[in-house]
């Protein structure tokens, strides 16, 4: 199933086109079904309704765990960095994962969790995090991870959302040189959650918490009253796997539905392919679990292909930001895989931090979550790679399930900024506004697929009809990815960005709706508006306008209250970078808020505002205009 030519490339894509359900029937070969398929697709983008492997049945625990032991069940499945590197790392082999997660998945059913039931998982990027992850797939339980950094709001709703009924979390969390007091959190949201009747807790920082009867139980005590035999479900290859929450460009993130079957395949088949993987290398995601990245380039890619994949709980800056070049020194890393955001802010720091660091053993270097600019491409290439590594610059999301748009390592030419060609089974198109194909080569447009591939999202969880709405009906019978795309003249894929209203702050995508309902939420505001900005190393910073609060006189504090508003009601990724007092918005007649302006008077373009003679008060830009230069 490994591409080693770009010839093979040619001919695999070609026959992936022609004849998918052959292509992919024959990449499914390559894991371990308990019942065979009837039918490798049918599907239509009209409900939609995909189904993948249709009758077949399998456990994807077995692919990534089982399938091992007996070739490679003392080669390490995860080697983890903790977040302090004083303390000693942990490598966990095929044989240790597979029994650690067989007893979690006991002590998940002796908690009342079974086949169908939503996990919650609140967890630091810990290898338990990864067990639990596991554990749940093993028993057929959904998992629904949510990212360390999220408010106990966002995770209420998440949780309510799709009625979970177990949650795990950890006392704590580190990051960097900050504790997370992640049990207090879960504590706040659980007050709101009546579906939930467990929640296991993981002891990791030490700090004192708060355990009520009969709900709270922890996991160190629970795993002594189980054994680690653990029969792996029989799952359908249509049975939910996870639900993964994602914004989007309406208020209400959405739970983005991937199934059993066709989610291993795609995850192992991307993952063997665009790394480029060799058995024995070590692989280093820097990403956290609690994005789709980690879910299918942290556990479930590497480990349904036997590979060693480091799990690192700290930030590239901490306790130095040589600490990604440590690692990789210290665990004789092959393959990185990072954010342009990460490798942004590392090249501020100059060469220094590299300085006597050993690289050597890097081959392959990959990048993920935003466009990444031709500046960090060579900086990366050349101080990283040493002009001798490939990179890969991966373009997916999280509902697309894997990588779609990507080099393959040491098989594609790659160019910088570019995510290069789409992957067998991929077939992009590009549209204009009115769904209008554009062909041919040198071109810009809104990038959509137009044939399904297995990692696909199925639903949003509990919303059909949104999904549909989202994906699915914008242009009939394409899937939208909501990004801008360029196609050179060599065919070659550059993404541009965003044409919704998601914004992609340090690769996290962010709805400026979500920002607005939070900082609306705040008292004294009755009004704003959010658009995103070039920001140096975050790739986009939040601008927030917001029209005149209650300030009792103290702007600076009123700005702090709104930030912490946020916080409450999102989290701290979603905190605005710039929060500018207006006495108005630019609105339409019909009270529409022309944001095409507010993003030009952010990025600081006001030269050219386009036609403003629509507005309600064109009077109000003017005014806007001038309170920004005092902002700076
Ligand atoms: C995997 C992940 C998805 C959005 C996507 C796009 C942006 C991701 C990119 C990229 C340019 C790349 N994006 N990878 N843009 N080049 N290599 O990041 O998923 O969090 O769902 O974000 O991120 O805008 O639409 P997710």
């Amino acid at each position: 199933m490994q591409i080693t030519s770009f010839k093979q490339y040619e001919e695999d894509f070609k026959k992936s086109v022609e004849n998918p359900e052959q292509f992919w029937g024959e990449v499914a070969q390559n894991f371990q079904w308990r019942k065979p398929w009837f039918k490798v697709l049918s599907w239509n983008f009209e409900e939609p309704n995909i189904k993948w492997f249709e009758g077949a049945k399998l456990n994807i625990t077995e692919n990534c765990l089982d399938r091992h032991l007996e070739k490679r069940g003392d080669q390490p499945a995860i080697i983890w960095e903790p977040n302090n590197p004083e303390e000693e790392s942990v490598t966990l082999t095929y044989k240790m994962l597979h029994e650690r997660v067989c007893r979690f998945a006991n002590v998940l059913k002796r908690n009342g969790a079974k086949k169908g039931d939503r996990i919650c998982i609140y967890m630091p990027m810990v290898p338990e995090l990864a067990i639990a992850v596991l554990a749940c797939a093993r028993i057929g339980a959904v998992h629904s991870v949510i990212f360390g950094g999220f408010s106990a709001k966002s995770i209420a709703d998440r949780i309510n959302d799709s009625q979970c009924k177990v949650v795990i979390t950890a006392d704590g969390a580190y990051r960097g040189s900050k504790q997370i007091p992640l049990k207090d959190v879960i504590d706040d949201a659980l007050i709101g959650c009546p579906t939930v009747e467990k929640c296991i807790v993981l002891t990791h920082v030490r700090t004192p918490v708060s355990m009520l009867k009969g709900r709270d139980v922890w996991w160190e005590d629970e795993v002594k009253h189980v054994n680690d035999i653990c029969e792996a479900e029989e799952m359908d290859a249509e049975d939910m796997l996870f639900i993964l929450y994602t914004s989007g460009s309406t208020g209400k993130p959405k739970g983005v539905v991937h199934t059993c079957g066709g989610y291993m395949v795609y995850a192992g088949y991307t993952f063997a392919n665009v790394f480029n993987y060799q058995p024995g290398e070590v692989y280093f995601c820097t990403a956290d679990i609690g994005w789709i990245t980690g879910h299918s380039y942290i556990v479930y890619g590497p480990l349904s292909q036997g590979a060693t994949s480091v799990l690192f709980e700290g930030i590239p800056t901490y306790p130095t930001p040589s600490r990604f070049w440590d690692i990789v020194e210290k665990h004789q890393v092959n393959t990185l895989y990072t954010a342009p955001t990460a490798i942004r802010s590392l090249m501020s720091y100059g060469d220094e931090p590299l300085a006597e660091k050993d690289l050597s053993s890097i081959r392959v270097l990959g990048s993920v979550g935003e466009p990444i600019n031709e500046e960090a491409w060579h900086w990366f290439d050349e101080k990283i790679g040493k002009g001798k590594a490939p990179i890969v610059d991966t373009w997916w999301q999280t509902e697309t399930g894997g990588i779609m748009i990507s080099p393959i390592a040491t098989v594609t030419p790659t160019k910088p900024s570019f995510a290069t060609l789409p992957l067998p089974g991929i077939q992009p198109i590009l549209v204009d506004e009115n769904g209008q194909e554009i062909v041919g080569n040198d071109v810009m447009g809104n990038l959509c697929i137009k044939f399904p591939w297995p990692g696909m999202l199925r639903t949003t969880y509990g919303d059909h009809e949104r999904c549909k709405q989202t994906y699915f009906s914008t242009y009939p019978n394409l899937y939208f990815t909501g990004d801008g795309c360029l196609r050179d003249q060599d065919g070659y894929y550059r993404i541009t960005g965003r044409v919704d209203d998601v914004l992609n702050v340090s690769g996290h995508r962010i709805g400026t709706a979500e920002v607005e309902n939070a900082i609306n939420m705040h008292a004294g505001v009755v009004e704003s508006a959010v658009v995103g900005y070039p920001h140096d190393v975050k790739g986009q910073g939040i601008y927030a306008f917001v029209i005149n609060p209650e300030m009792h006189g103290e702007a600076e504090l009123t700005k702090k209250d709104i930030l912490q508003t946020v916080t409450r009601v999102i989290g701290a990724i979603a905190k605005p970078d710039k929060i500018l007092f207006v006495s108005g918005l630019p609105k339409t007649r019909s009270g529409k808020i022309m944001r095409r302006i507010l993003r030009k008077i952010a990025e600081g373009d006001t030269s050219n505002l386009g036609d403003t003679s629509t507005l309600l008060d064109p009077a109000i830009v003017d005014e806007i205009i001038e309170a920004t230069k005092a902002l700076k």
